[in-house]
């Protein structure tokens, strides 16, 4: 069995979005509810555009499941789209202007034409449902081992919540999320919030923000300090970063940790015996500010990851730009887009998360089967729990 990974393909406004997940063992029982339910909810969110009108996602398994479980091979899933139309699409003129913070310049040149349509298709955030949907698979694999992800929007421009979402209220805090269209978990920030998108829109301007990931259950020593690429820290930066329009990546503390002194950052250990069944095997730590994460191994702690989103670079109201055919000053081209899309990056970010903590488990515990893996699982956590030996 290989390393988990996945692969998407697929263009916006292709006839579908595939996603290729490599290395899940036989034996998952895959929730289909659970996987187009984290699709519907990345197609929501205040601030969304014409699009999602048109789409209804749904995740289409192709191979790699049988009567509802994995079977060990690689995993196919389509999730078709409705406005497929990439054939029939015009040249019009905006595809010769690029517009900044987008992926048009780099691209064109980098394919070397002035047809900025090449780019955006692949650069477009449609292909996050792809990603949404290996995530969500990933996260019914991390199910059987009791890990839960809760991911939710702390910021939309200034607007931020100020509420704290611990391992003993985050259940609470999902179903006011729930309730939320802006994804947070805080009903007093909501309304914030919808102001601030609500003015851009006005402006003809977008709106970015802030979300965060809670990953609860993880057991003690998922990654490495022993290699560069084994630190989950890095790898978990590096899938986010790689999320479209994500600017920045930090965890617990973050960069605040950096202004402050030693003794006001790292979270002290102790030792509670009644508190040996669970995932830190009953170390216990006063606060969180290393965000799980401490020489790039889970420590028992909630995993907390934050990433920063621009705001989207489809301006109602364009900025300044060149026409790559004339190289004369033009307005950026505008097309069809969101005004805030950061209640679908809570989404993306918390399957994105998940599916790099699944790698993680199965790297650590792997094997061919769901039954061998439980094995492996079960039998570290007993010699963990069995320290010191002897
Ligand atoms: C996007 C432009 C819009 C967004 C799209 C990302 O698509 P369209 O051009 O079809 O209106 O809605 O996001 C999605 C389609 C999605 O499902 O998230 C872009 O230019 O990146």
């Amino acid at each position: 069995m290989g390393q988990l990974s996945y692969r998407t393909a697929g263009e916006s406004h292709g006839k579908a979005l595939i996603a290729l997940v490599e290395g899940l063992p036989e034996g998952v029982a895959v929730d289909q509810g659970f996987i187009d339910g984290e699709l519907r909810r990345r197609q929501g969110g205040y601030g969304r555009g014409g699009r999602q009108k048109i789409e209804t996602d749904h995740a289409e398994f192709l191979g790699g499941v049988r009567l509802g479980k994995t079977i060990g091979s690689p995993i196919a899933i389509e999730i078709v789209n409705k406005d497929a139309r990439l054939d029939d699409l015009a040249a019009t003129p905006a595809l010769h202007r690029p517009r900044p913070g987008h992926a048009d310049l780099a691209g064109s040149v980098k394919w070397l034409t002035t047809d900025c349509r090449l780019t955006l298709e692949r650069a477009s955030a449609r292909e996050t449902a792809a990603r949404v949907a290996a995530g969500a698979l990933s996260r019914c694999f991390l199910r059987e081992f009791g890990i839960e992800v809760f991911g939710f929007v702390r910021a939309v421009g200034t607007a931020e919540g100020k509420f704290t979402v611990t391992e003993e209220n985050w259940r609470e805090m999902l179903k006011k999320r729930d309730a939320s269209e802006l994804y947070c978990p805080d009903p007093s920030s909501d309304e914030e919030m919808r102001r601030f998108i609500n003015e851009q829109k006005m402006a003809k301007d977008t709106a970015g923000g802030i979300v965060e990931a809670h990953v609860f259950g993880c057991p003690m020593g998922l990654g490495s300090c022993m290699t560069w690429d084994g630190r989950l820290d890095g790898r978990i930066a590096g899938a986010v970063a790689s999320i479209q329009a994500f600017k920045g990546v930090e965890f617990g503390l973050g960069f605040e940790a950096a202004r402050r002194p030693g003794s006001k950052v790292h979270d002290e250990i102790g030792f509670d015996p009644a508190k040996k069944g669970t995932a830190a095997l009953g170390f216990v730590r006063g606060s969180n500010n290393a965000g799980g994460l401490e020489g790039g191994m889970t420590n028992g702690k909630p995993v907390v990851v934050r990433g920063a989103m621009k705001p989207i670079s489809t301006l109602g109201k364009p900025l300044m730009s060149v026409d790559l055919n004339t190289k004369q000053p033009s307005e950026a081209g505008w097309e069809r887009s969101d005004v805030s899309a950061i209640g679908a990056a809570s989404v993306i970010m918390e399957n994105v998360v998940a599916f790099e903590i699944a790698r993680a488990m199965l790297e650590k515990f792997g094997g061919d089967s769901m039954r061998e893996i439980r094995g492996n699982y079960e039998n570290y956590l007993g010699l963990a729990r069995g320290l010191p030996l002897g």
